[in-house]
């Protein structure tokens, strides 16, 4: 499909997404959340993308909603309407790992976005923050609540009162990021760790994904049960016999997602 705001190139079963509206500093308007929706249903549905990559330019993965488009809204309107396409469902609806590869600016809804992503991996120049207050808001897309998953409340509480950035070390530091690379490095930093989820069963990716984000949604006891319950699964796949199989026989396994 022919997109506008964003580019999105399949290699070597990475689909990188690329947000692309370079002169609002890939700022999230309604037709760029319904491209990377569409484009992230498009790479899971395809048997040729194994991880996903999101991305944006070396000065901003994205500064956040685009306030041009918000600006004149009314309460009835922003109340009303799913402004935003529903663009969270829709990651979590995404069964494939998409990692975030972020440099520049990651504010607002940018700093959400990479949030709704299954990691985040960084370069030296990102900055993360919610500076919805300065804009007599607050965040609408997570950052109340996973930005606290992710990094606790001081810090949440810090970021999202007074608007400061966080730099990619303190980022790292905190949790809400899982490497920090140098600026030129990451794409290639983002590809390596794509080609290594690539390479694994993607029914067990899946599962541990899934096991992964159910900790967020709920208590201890029964988020151990499904991980148990997805674990007992998997040894009814051939990938278990195969991974098991290679380890013994000291060879690299061949995964063929049944
Ligand atoms: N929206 C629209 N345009 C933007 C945005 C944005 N968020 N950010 C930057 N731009 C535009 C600028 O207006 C400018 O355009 P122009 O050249 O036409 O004037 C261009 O991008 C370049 O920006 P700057 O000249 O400002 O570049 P600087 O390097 O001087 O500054 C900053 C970079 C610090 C990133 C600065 O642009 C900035 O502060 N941007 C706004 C950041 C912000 O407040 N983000 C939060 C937005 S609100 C939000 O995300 C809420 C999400 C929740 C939605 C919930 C729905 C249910």
């Amino acid at each position: 499909m022919a997109y506008e705001t964003i580019n999105v190139e399949v290699s070597d079963y990475i689909a990188t997404i690329t947000l692309n509206r370079p002169d609002a500093l890939n700022a999230l308007n309604r037709q760029l959340l319904s491209e990377v929706g569409q484009a992230l249903e498009e790479a899971d549905a395809s048997d040729k993308v194994r991880c996903i990559i999101l991305t944006g330019s070396e000065k901003a993965f994205a500064a956040g909603a685009d306030i041009t488009e918000m600006a004149d809204l009314t309460y009835v309107e922003v109340a009303s309407k799913d402004l935003f396409g529903g663009i969270a469902r829709r990651f979590a609806a995404t069964r494939k790992p998409i990692i975030a590869a972020v440099s520049g600016y990651a504010l607002g809804g940018g700093c959400e976005l990479a949030m709704m992503c299954d990691f985040v991996i960084a370069s030296e120049t990102a900055k993360f923050g919610q500076p919805e207050i300065n804009l007599g808001v607050i965040a609408g897309m997570g950052g109340s609540q996973r930005l606290t998953h992710a990094v606790g409340k001081a810090k949440a509480m810090d970021m999202n009162l007074t608007g400061r950035f966080m730099d990619a070390a303190e980022a790292e530091r905190s949790g809400l990021v899982s490497r920090v690379v140098p600026a030129k490095k990451l794409m290639e930093e983002a590809r390596g760790a794509a080609d290594k989820i690539a390479a694994k069963s993607a029914l067990a990716t899946a599962a541990a994904k899934e096991a992964v984000n159910r900790s967020f949604e709920v208590p201890l006891a029964e988020g151990l049960l499904f991980e148990r319950r997805l674990f007992h699964a998997l040894f009814a796949t051939e990938d278990q016999s195969e991974g098991m199989a290679a380890f013994r026989e000291k060879r690299e396994a061949q995964f063929r997602d049944r």
